[in-house]
């Protein structure tokens, strides 16, 4: 029972949303390799797609969490670019987040010089 009672709890946290410090975001994208001087940028896009809510959802254009994650593309259902559930873009583990967020930046600075115009928010960071 005890068990059973502390798997529930478990689960219960760790899909709760969260307000995400600018310093636990730049430190985390920073060991995922993002170089110094695009931290004040990611910080700046994050705070205008999500102010920093791990939690956020926009019903109306389908997009989750902390980078606001389109559905459309990349979170599943329906979207697989990232190979992740719009569930786990919104819970409190911003791993996955980041990791989606720099293959979408990866793939726009590919088509476009600049892997932050995949953000709308991006226009008011630069
Ligand atoms: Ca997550």
């Amino acid at each position: 029972m005890f068990k059973f009672l502390a798997c529930v709890l478990l689960l219960a946290a760790a899909s709760q949303a969260r307000i995400v410090s600018v310093s636990e975001l730049k430190n985390a994208l920073a060991s995922y390799g993002v170089s110094g001087d695009k931290l004040d940028t990611w910080a700046c896009v994050v705070e205008h797609e999500s102010n920093f809510d791990t939690g956020a959802y926009n019903g109306n254009t389908g997009d989750h969490g902390l980078f606001q994650i389109s559905q459309i593309y990349w979170c599943s259902p329906p979207g697989n670019g990232c190979g992740v559930t719009c569930d786990s873009m919104r819970d409190d583990d911003i791993n996955n987040d980041i990791q989606c967020a720099l293959k979408i930046f990866a793939e726009h600075e590919h088509l476009s010089g600049n892997g932050f115009n995949a953000w709308v928010a991006y226009k008011y960071c630069h």
